[in-house]
Formats: structure tokens, sequence, C-alpha cells
């Protein structure tokens, strides 16, 4: 589709609506950027577009005059897709696509495209890194972190594009179609935005909407949910396992990733080797490389890389030991599962920073996962309360409430002793508190830094 001289409306000012519109600019079409905050300043919005000065910013409400002649609208994953606002767009009968369906229209070479609630940004950096380790053209876009948008017009025949997508940009795609998908997981998050589970396991499996049976879906066997899903997917299934041995598949078989693909039985490499912790990870690393294989990397190829990928900032990431005690950054646990990891990962007693962000998940499950070896909770937040009164019913009472980070990071430190560690995995996103989970991982090392090295 050609979109010169068409009227875009890019709605969202973000880094996916600055992506667009640069985009768009870039093939002629007339983007008009449009945000609900009126406290933005149209200006600042121009300043970050390559060429910006005569994109028209529209911010608070929409007028009629702009809806007017419009042609298509680009929706940034934040804006919810039942927003008034919008419905009234698509009653207008205007086509509504996400960014990363303007990419892709945009795009060119073949995609390769994980979801799942979470492991998404480590499984996409490690096939990121297969991928860029054995060809020259790679692209490792989408919720990570880079637009989409950003490297379409880039992109060239044999180009692949490694990305991670979000239940959020699953819900505006209308073509995107890759050559291999994964779902690696499916547990409760989001659900003020998509409202049921039903709902958000349905957004998620979008993912394989256009695929055929020429195409590879990679699975969690695990998880019953997609296992289930598998029985019935439009691309060709291909699962993992870390429990058990699949008669297809890849999984873990002792220490050993096993890819079994008919009669070739691949030992990949052996969990020993990797340097990335936890069985979470195996998972990640069993679906990067069962992408790669069905994207046709050699198994050499794909065994080098693994073995030699490091962990992705935020996810149970080392900060430092100070006075016998280290310090982990999980900041990217944004909700109860993804904190569940980190706790699963910790091997010492631990003082567990929680709490942030309302996003209407229950607790109780993270709480039962703290398994004797949660010394303190502090929490901190919109959510303390409510962490507290669900600890509470789950009969752990070591909580503690803060006001801020800082302050829950030096309670912390006077709480932990040698020995000890002290993680931030709050299960909850960072929004109120911080623009993003990677503000608050950061402000998280940066108070830890500035404790005391020696006691005083
Ligand atoms: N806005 C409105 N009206 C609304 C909602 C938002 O005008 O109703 C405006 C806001 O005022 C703001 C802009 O939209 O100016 C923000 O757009 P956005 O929320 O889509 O944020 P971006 O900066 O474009 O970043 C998005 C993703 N953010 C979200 O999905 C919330 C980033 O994922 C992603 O990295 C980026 O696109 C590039 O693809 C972040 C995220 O938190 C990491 N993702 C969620 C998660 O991982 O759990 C899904």
């Amino acid at each position: 589709m050609s979109l010169e001289g068409k009227k875009v409306l890019v709605f969202g000012s973000g880094i996916s609506g600055i992506g667009a519109a640069d985009l768009l600019n870039a093939v002629g079409a007339c983007p008009v950027i449009y945000d609900g905050n009126d406290r933005l300043n149209a200006e600042d919005i121009r300043s970050k577009l390559k060429d910006g000065k005569d994109v028209p910013v529209v911010l608070g409400e929409l007028p009629q005059e702009v809806r007017e002649g419009l042609d298509l609208v680009v929706l940034s994953p934040g804006v919810p897709t039942d927003l008034p606002l919008v419905n009234e767009l698509r009653e207008q009968g205007l086509k509504i696509w996400g960014e990363v369906e303007l990419a892709y229209q945009m795009g060119k070479g073949r995609v390769l495209a994980i979801t799942g609630t979470n492991g998404k940004t480590t499984t996409t950096a490690m096939l990121g890194k297969i991928m860029s380790d054995y060809l020259d053209s790679v692209f490792v876009v989408g919720n990570i972190g880079t637009p989409y948008t950003s490297a379409a017009l880039q992109m060239k025949d044999d180009t692949v594009t490694v990305a991670e997508i979000s239940s959020f940009q699953l819900e505006t795609i209308e073509d995107f179609c890759p050559q291999v998908s994964a779902i690696l997981n499916i547990t409760e998050d989001h659900l003020n935005r998509h409202h049921t589970m039903e709902e958000y396991i349905r957004v998620k499996e979008l993912i394989t909407c256009n695929q055929t049976k020429e195409q590879v879906c990679v699975l969690n066997y695990e998880d019953l949910t997609l296992r289930e899903f598998g029985a019935h997917a439009p691309a060709k299934v291909v699962y993992f396992s870390s429990i058990q041995k699949l008669p297809e598949g890849i999984y873990l078989d002792g220490k050993n990733i096993v890819l079994k693909d008919g009669e070739k039985e691949i030992v990949i490499t052996s969990t020993d080797r990797l340097k990335i912790l936890g069985r979470h990870n195996h998972e990640n690393t069993m679906a990067a490389a069962a992408m790669a294989y069905y994207a046709g990397v050699p198994v050499e190829s794909i065994r080098t890389s693994v073995e030699s990928f490091t962990a992705v900032e935020h996810r149970i990431e080392y900060v430092t030991e100070k006075q016998g005690v280290v310090y982990y950054n999980d900041s990217k646990g944004t909700n109860p599962d993804a904190a569940i990891k980190g706790i699963q990962a910790m091997d010492r007693p631990t003082i567990l920073i929680g709490g942030g962000y309302d996003k209407e998940s229950s607790y109780e499950e993270w709480i039962q996962a703290f398994d004797g070896k949660v010394r303190y909770l502090v929490l901190i937040g919109q959510t303390r309360e409510k962490i507290q009164d669900a600890a509470h019913r789950c009969g752990f009472k070591n909580t503690i409430l803060a006001d801020n980070l800082e302050e829950a990071v030096k309670l912390c430190a006077s709480l932990a002793r040698h020995g000890d560690a002290v993680l931030l995995s709050p299960a909850c996103a960072s929004w109120g508190q911080f623009d993003n989970y990677e503000q608050r991982g950061r402000k998280f090392k940066e108070y830890v830094h500035a404790l005391p090295d020696e006691e005083e």
C-alpha cells in the first residue's frame, strides 16, 4: 500500500509515535501527531523528529477539522483500542493500524516474532544475537525498546527482523506475519487493559493469525493454555519443554538442551555452559534456539551464540556486593509471574523490594513463592497496602512500607545481614513513580552504589 500523500493520524507521541511519524514523512505521507496529554510541548515533540518542522502536533482534545480527510490512524501500543476516541475514529470508517503493522507493511525481509507474558526480552535479545552472529542484516526491534518503524526503511530482502511483540501491539495488527513466531507463556498480566484473561489469551495468540503451516510457531508445552492452542494453531507447531522429553521439539534432558527434528536428535548445548541463570532462562534459550533453527541457522552457530549470551539489564541483574550483601536489579519483574522467577533465582536469604503501579494483579501466588527465603518485604508505590494485605492473608507478616525507592534501598541495607541478597523485583509496573522500568532499575542501581562500602 502506498502511503504517499496520505494524511495519517499518529496517535501517541512516545517513541512509537516518533518512529511512525519519521517513517511516514520519509515515504511522503503527511503525518499529524496527536497526543491526549495536553501538558506535553508540541515543540519538544517536533524536535524529536528527523525532519519535523512542518509536522502538525495536536495535544489534548482532537478537533473535528483534524479528523476530516484522514486516510489512516497509527496507534501507539499504550493507547487502549477501546478508548472512546479510538472507537469514534473506527466508526468514521478509518483503518486503524498499530505502529507494528505500519512497520511490517513498509519493511522487507523475514520476521521472527516473540510474545509471551514473561521472558520476551531475554529471548528476543538472545535470538537477536544468534541471528546477527550469523547474518549481516539483522534488526532487533519492538517492545524491547526500539520502535519497529525506526528500522523498517533500512530493511533489505535478506534482512531478518527479530521483534519482541507485546499484547498491546498484537491488538492492532492486520497482515503482520512472522516466518517463525513464539509464545513463551501466558499468565495473568495487563488485565486493566484487556479486561479478562480470555481476551488477553486471544490477543497473544494473534501472533500466529496470518501464519500458515509453511511457517513455524514455537510454544511452551508446559503452559496448558498453549499446549491446547498448539492443537489448532494455524502454523506448524514446535513445542519446548523444561520438564519432559518430547517426541518432537526442543527439551531439557538432564542438563542437555536437545532438539528433536524427525529422526535427528541434536544436543544444542548444556545448561552448565550458559551464562544466564534459572529454569525460565533455560526455557528462553530453548525458544530462541528453536526459532533460529527453523529460521535456517546452523546448529554450530546457534551453540556458540547461546553460550556467549549474557543477561539482559534489569532482569535479575547483579549490581554489586556491599558489606557482604549482594544486590540484584530485577526491575523488569513488572508482574507477579515475572517476580516469582526473580525470587526463585535467589539462593540466599533475601530482602525484597516490591510494589508500584496497580495493574489489578493478584499477589498471593508471588507471596507463596517466597518459600521461606524472604526475610523482609519492603513495599513502595500505589500497590503497597494491597500487597501488604495479601501478604498478611498469606501469613507473611514481615512487611514494611517505604515512601519511595531510595528510602526502600536504605531500609534494605539496614535490615540485611552478611550473606543476604537484596532484590528489587516489584511484581508491578513502574508507572506513577517512574517513566518506565528501565528508569526504575537505573535509579535502584544508583541508590545501591551510593550506599556506604564499609560499616560506618
Ligand atoms: N497516550 C495517549 N492516550 C492514551 C494513552 C497514551 O495520548 O490513552 C500517549 C501518552 O500521553 C504518551 C504516548 O501515548 O505520550 C505513549 O505511547 P506508548 O505508551 O505507546 O509508549 P511508547 O513510548 O511509544 O513505547 C511503546 C511501548 N509502551 C507501552 O506499550 C506502554 C514500549 O514498551 C515499547 O518499548 C515501545 O513502544 C517501542 O515498541 C514498554 C512497555 O512497558 C517497555 N511495554 C509493556 C510491557 O512490556 O509490559 C507492554
